[in-house]
C-alpha cells in the first residue's frame, strides 16, 4: 500500500514536470531561453514609442552583432535588416515579416534611414495608422549570419489624438528672480515637427532636440523676471501636429504659476474715523496682501522723537486722548512693507464743544443786538433831523434845536 502511494505520487510528480516543461518551452514567454539563444544580435532601441496617425515616426535604433562559430559575414553581400511584427506566437514566421531592406517596396512603409554597415538601424515609419500599433523585432541577414533579437523589441503605439506638450517650471518661485519657463511636445516626426503656442511671448525660436535614447523633443523656452502679477497666471501651451490629410491635430496643457511675494498694498483704515472725540475707543485695522500669508504686524506711532512701536497684531485698538501719526509694518518670509501713515484727529469731547457753541453763539446775539440798537436811534435822529428842514426857510437857522439834538449824540 505504502508503496503503492509512493510509486504513484512519483508518476504524478514526473506527470507534473513534464507538464510544466512543455508549458515553458510553448506556452510561458520563455523570454530568458529566446534571449540566451539570440544574443548574438543586440538592437538598441526605445523600449516604447508613441506616435500620431497620419503622421510619420523615426525609430532611433543601433545594434551589435557577436557572431557564433560558423557565423561568417559575407563581405561582398550587403547587410540586410529585417523588422518583424509580432501578432502570431513564432516571430520567425514569414507571414509576420513587414520590412526587408532588400524590397523596394514592403507591406509596411517604412525605410532604413540609417548606415546598417555603421550598425544604425534607423528606421523611417510613414503614413501612420493605428492599425501599426504593434511589438517590433529586428533582424540582421549577413552572409551566414541571420538573427533576430527577441529580447529587445519595440512596442509602437500610434494614437489618432497626440500626446500633450509639457509645461516646465522651475520648483518654489519667488518674486524678483528670473526664471526660464519652456513648453516642450514629443516630437516622433521631426520631419513635420509640431508648431508650439502659447500665452506667453516666446524667447526663442522653435527648437527641435535630440533626446538621450535618440527620440525628438520640440521646445519652446520664455526667461521672465516674476513678480507678483504672475502668482495665478495660467500658462496655456499648445502643440499642433501637421497630418498627411486633414487639420492640425492639437493637444493643449494648462499650469498655473504659484509665485511668493512679499506684502504689496498695506494699509491702514480706522474706525470709527480718523477724527474722534477725546476718550473714544478706536480700533486700527492694518491690511495687506502677500505670499505666503503675513506672518506678523507690527504697529508704529510717529512722534518728533522718532518712531515709537507701540503695538502687534493684525489690529490696534486704542481709547483716544491725544492725535498722531500711526502706520503698521507687514512682514512675512519674503520681506516687508510699511503703510502710509494715518493721522488720528482727537478732538474735545460733544459737551465742551457745545458749551463752546453757546458761548459764541451768546457773545454774537449780544453784539449784533447792542449794534442794532445804536443803528436803529442813529437812524431815528437823522430822521428827525430832515423833517426839520423841510420847515420853511426863515425858520432855517444854524441854531436850530434838530441840529443840536444830532450834536447832542
Ligand atoms: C529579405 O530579402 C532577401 C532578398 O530578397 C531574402 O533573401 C531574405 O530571405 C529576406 N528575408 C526575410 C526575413 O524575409
Ligand atoms: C518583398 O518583395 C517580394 C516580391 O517583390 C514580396 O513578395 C515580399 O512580400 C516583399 N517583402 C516585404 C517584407 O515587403
Ligand atoms: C543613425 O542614422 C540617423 C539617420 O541618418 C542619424 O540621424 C543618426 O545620427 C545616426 N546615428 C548614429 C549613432 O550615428
Ligand atoms: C555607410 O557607411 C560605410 C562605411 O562607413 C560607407 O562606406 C558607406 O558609403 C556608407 N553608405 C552611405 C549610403 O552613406
Ligand atoms: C503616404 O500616403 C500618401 C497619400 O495618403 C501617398 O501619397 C504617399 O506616397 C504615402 N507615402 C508612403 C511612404 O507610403
Ligand atoms: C534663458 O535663461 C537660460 C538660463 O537660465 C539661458 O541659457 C538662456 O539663454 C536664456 N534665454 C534667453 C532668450 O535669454
Ligand atoms: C488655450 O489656447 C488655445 C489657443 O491658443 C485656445 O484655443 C484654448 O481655448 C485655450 N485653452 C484654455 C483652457 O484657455
Ligand atoms: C503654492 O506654493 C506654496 C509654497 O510655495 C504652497 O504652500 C501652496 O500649496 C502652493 N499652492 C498651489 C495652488 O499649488
Ligand atoms: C478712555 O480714557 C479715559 C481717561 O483715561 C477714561 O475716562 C475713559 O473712560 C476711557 N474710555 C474708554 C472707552 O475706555
Ligand atoms: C523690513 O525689512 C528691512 C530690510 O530687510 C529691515 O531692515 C527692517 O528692519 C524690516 N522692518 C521690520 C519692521 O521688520
Ligand atoms: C501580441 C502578440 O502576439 N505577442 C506575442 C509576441 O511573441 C511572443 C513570443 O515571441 C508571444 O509570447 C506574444 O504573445
Amino acid at each position: 500500500m505504502k508503496d503503492e502511494c509512493r510509486s504513484l505520487m512519483a508518476a504524478l510528480s514526473v506527470k507534473v514536470l513534464t507538464v510544466y516543461m512543455f508549458l515553458s518551452v510553448f506556452f510561458l514567454p520563455g523570454v530568458w531561453a529566446e534571449c540566451k539563444e539570440n544574443s548574438h544580435l543586440h538592437m538598441t532601441a526605445p523600449k516604447k514609442l508613441e506616435a500620431l496617425s497620419g503622421s510619420c515616426l523615426i525609430i532611433p535604433c543601433s545594434f551589435k552583432k557577436t557572431p557564433g562559430n560558423g557565423e561568417k559575414f559575407d563581405k561582398s553581400k550587403q547587410i540586410i535588416g529585417v523588422w518583424i511584427k509580432n501578432n502570431t506566437q513564432f516571430v520567425e514566421n514569414p507571414n509576420n515579416v513587414i520590412f526587408n531592406s532588400t524590397n523596394q517596396t514592403n507591406i509596411y512603409p517604412m525605410k532604413i534611414i540609417g548606415n546598417l554597415t555603421q550598425t544604425n538601424c534607423t528606421t523611417l515609419f510613414s503614413n501612420l495608422t493605428t492599425k501599426y500599433t504593434e511589438r517590433y523585432y529586428f533582424r540582421i541577414e549577413d552572409g551566414y549570419f541571420k538573427v533576430v533579437d527577441r529580447c529587445n523589441f519595440i512596442e509602437i503605439n500610434i494614437q489618432d489624438s497626440p500626446q500633450s506638450p509639457s509645461i516646465e517650471i522651475p520648483a518654489d518661485l519667488k518674486e524678483k528672480t528670473s526664471v526660464s519657463i519652456t513648453c516642450s511636445a514629443p516630437t516622433p516626426c521631426p520631419h513635420s515637427p509640431p508648431e508650439l503656442t502659447w500665452n506667453l511671448q516666446a524667447d526663442s525660436q522653435r527648437q527641435t532636440e535630440t533626446n538621450t535614447d535618440g527620440s525628438f523633443t520640440t521646445k519652446i523656452q520664455k526667461n521672465i523676471t516674476l513678480s507678483d502679477t504672475h502668482d495665478g497666471f495660467t500658462i496655456n501651451c499648445s502643440a499642433r501636429y501637421p497630418v498627411n490629410e486633414g487639420p492640425p491635430k492639437t493637444a493643449e496643457t494648462l499650469k498655473t504659476l504659484n509665485v511668493s511675494y512679499a506684502p504689496k498694498d498695506t494699509s491702514v483704515s480706522i474706525s470709527p474715523s480718523a477724527s474722534v472725540s477725546v476718550g473714544i475707543w478706536v480700533k486700527m485695522t492694518c491690511s495687506s496682501r502677500a505670499k505666503p500669508a503675513v506672518i506678523n504686524f507690527i504697529w508704529f506711532r510717529s512722534s518728533k522723537d522718532g518712531d515709537q512701536k507701540v503695538a502687534e497684531g493684525e489690529f490696534y485698538s486704542l481709547n483716544a486722548t491725544e492725535g498722531g501719526a500711526y502706520y503698521c509694518v507687514a512682514t512675512n518670509d519674503l520681506g516687508n512693507q510699511t503703510s502710509p501713515k494715518i493721522d488720528l484727529i482727537v478732538g474735545g469731547s460733544l459737551k465742551l464743544i457745545i458749551q463752546n457753541f453757546v458761548r459764541v453763539a451768546v457773545i454774537l446775539i449780544l453784539t449784533c443786538s447792542i449794534f442794532c440798537i445804536w443803528c436803529s436811534r442813529k437812524i431815528q435822529r437823522h430822521q428827525q433831523a430832515k423833517t426839520q428842514q423841510k420847515q420853511p426857510a426863515n425858520e432855517l437857522d444854524l441854531q436850530s434845536p434838530a441840529i443840536d439834538a444830532v450834536y447832542e449824540l
